[in-house]
């Protein structure tokens, strides 16, 4: 082989690491309706770490709920919470899982005040638990997210609300929209495991095994459980 073409074959190699492509899981549960808000996470043999994310991933508290429902970010990333309600609100690390059995990969507990613009608005909480309190503006609060793992979201004023966070520890991740589809783009080729995971889930569901490839690689699986609707 002469030099040019050893040239080639090297460039060739370096193209053939750095080639990725598009993975599409679409899940049903065990009733066949599309499951939504399922974590989906790309395996591969050689373990890559993840980049947190560039900027604060946003969660936000608003009409008593945790928007979105679900978050995923990888490892490293910072979590903004933000009180868009009228009202003050907590935040606070919870188990995971219906029997509660999964520890929060970070503890923590906050508190932010009403956000102010919507107080002035008139916004006023549903469900006090004690007299209205002076806003004082620290309606945002930063956390970061140094371990991976599933962590569960609750509020000590409003029983109801719940969230969820997952911390990856790949690269590559996705979660299932209303229509059950995850579409997770920049997968390098290769063998790879899709696994699943749900806050509602009582076992561990079967990984997926798909090939990456420069042609998008669709795959479909189901849960052996039904998620709880959620409000
Ligand atoms: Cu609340």
């Amino acid at each position: 082989m002469n030099k040019n073409a050893l040239a080639l074959l090297a460039l060739a190699l370096v193209a053939g690491l750095a080639r990725a492509g598009t993975v599409q899981l679409t899940i049903t549960d065990k009733d066949g309706k599309p499951a939504p808000d399922v974590v989906v996470l790309v395996q591969q043999t050689v373990k890559a770490v993840p980049s947190p994310a560039a900027k604060p991933v946003v969660i936000t508290q608003e009409g008593l709920r945790f928007i979105p429902f679900l978050t995923v970010v990888p490892v490293g990333s910072t979590l903004r919470f933000i009180n868009k309600d009228g009202y003050d609100h907590h935040v606070r690390a919870t188990a995971s899982g219906p029997l509660g059995s999964i520890a929060p990969a970070k503890t923590f507990e906050l508190r932010l005040d009403a956000d102010p613009i919507a107080s002035a608005r008139g916004g006023t909480d549903p469900y006090p638990s004690g007299p209205a309190k002076k806003p004082s503006g620290t309606s945002t609060a930063d956390i970061k997210m140094d371990q991976a793992g599933p962590i569960g979201l609750s509020c000590h004023i409003h029983g109801s609300m719940r969230g969820q966070v997952y911390v990856a520890d790949t690269p590559w991740f996705g979660k299932t929209d209303a229509k059950g589809v995850a579409t997770i783009e920049g997968v390098p080729d290769g063998a790879a495991q899709l696994t699943l995971w749900h806050p509602d889930q009582l076992q561990d569901q079967p990984a997926v095994p798909v090939q990456v490839s420069a042609t998008p690689v669709s795959a479909n699986t189901q849960l052996n459980f039904v998620p709880r609707r959620r409000r």
